[in-house]
């Protein structure tokens, strides 16, 4: 039987690669419930849930000294960039310390590991304006959050060049779905969206805040295809110390966003356009080119990714 760990497994990316796992596992979740939730996960017995924190290094130790794993899907994170910027030492023991010590107790109990695998982002190729980004592309972070996650992901993709542990990372571009968290500003603009168009339909007042005028674009990639892609790298010897981007090669305005989620709707979201937001990125687009050649086949368009997200949440 095969065995899996998933840190941050309470949070939206997580739990959604939790409930795909297969039936035939053990599955051991590690979260803090900071941003996830239990909710999240269905109910399975083949799951097992530790409340605590990646930073915990007397938890951790224990977690893979008493068990061997398979794979290790570290996805434990502080995701707000802004948060980082607030807080650098603390997001830095989260979204660094945390994956040097679990390098370091992997080298120390874990001999049987297929593969660990690292969620990198998009950020570290910070505002750097050719596009579309490779992952030979100029690495430029400009935030705690990208300084960490790129020193994270050379970390991870190192110790397997010279210890020979089996790592990948990858780089998530916009990712989008059911279970992402919109209560903070900083959530994905697609969840905070989403809770707007919740409100309108329910007959509540609802206005959107776009900062910018609507035409910055990013690359949104629907969480069942990150998924696919997850594990795709982690099934495949060729991706051994290598990142891959996980994107879906293709941008959308902000603007035309919004069209596609009215026309899905039959509605029109009330905007008000407000003052960009101080670093905010322009475009950003992904070059899948690397994740194609392993046999990644995206399944969702941004129209189809987001009627399955609107009909998850029962609004068609
Ligand atoms: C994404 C990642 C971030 C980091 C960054 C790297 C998410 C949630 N965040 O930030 O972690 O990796 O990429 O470049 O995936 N917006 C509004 N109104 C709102 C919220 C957002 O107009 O209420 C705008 C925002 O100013 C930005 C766009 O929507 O122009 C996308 O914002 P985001 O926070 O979803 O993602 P991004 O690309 O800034």
């Amino acid at each position: 039987m095969k065995k899996y760990i998933v840190t941050g497994g309470a949070g939206f990316i997580g739990s959604t690669l939790v409930n795909h796992l297969p039936e035939d596992s053990m599955i051991v979740v590690v979260d803090d419930l900071s941003m996830g939730s239990l909710n999240n996960i269905e109910k399975k017995k083949n799951i097992k849930f530790i409340q605590g924190s990646v930073t915990d290094e007397k938890l951790m130790s224990k977690i893979f000294y008493e068990d061997q794993f398979d794979y290790i899907f570290h996805l434990a994170a502080i995701a707000s960039v802004a948060d980082s910027v607030e807080r650098p030492l603390e997001t830095h023991q989260v979204n660094f310390e945390s994956v040097l010590m679990l390098l370091e107790l992997i080298r120390k109990y874990q001999k049987n590991l297929k593969r660990l695998i690292f969620s990198s982002s998009a950020a570290v190729y910070g505002d750097e304006p050719t596009l579309p980004k490779q992952e030979e592309s100029i690495i430029r972070p400009l935030t705690p959050y990208a300084v960490d996650k790129f020193a994270a992901e050379q970390y991870v993709l190192n110790y397997n060049h010279l210890y020979g542990i089996p790592t990948s990372a990858v780089r998530f571009f916009n990712v989008y779905g059911p279970n992402q968290n919109p209560e903070s500003p900083y959530s994905g603009v697609i969840s905070i969206l989403v809770n707007c168009y919740k409100k309108l339909l329910s007959g509540q007042p609802a206005s959107f805040s776009l900062f910018g005028d609507g035409s910055q674009s990013r690359d949104f990639v629907y969480v069942d295809d990150v998924i696919q892609a997850l594990l795709l790298i982690a099934s495949k010897e060729e991706t051994l110390g290598r990142q891959f981007n996980v994107g879906t090669g293709k941008s959308i305005t902000l603007n035309e966003l919004i069209r596609v989620i009215d026309d899905e709707l039959g509605v029109k979201l009330p905007v008000q356009y407000k003052d960009e937001r101080a670093g905010d990125i322009k475009d950003s687009v992904a070059d899948i080119s690397r994740l194609l050649s392993i046999g990644f086949e995206s399944e969702y368009t941004i129209q189809s990714g987001m009627k399955n997200y609107l009909k998850s949440e029962n609004l068609v």
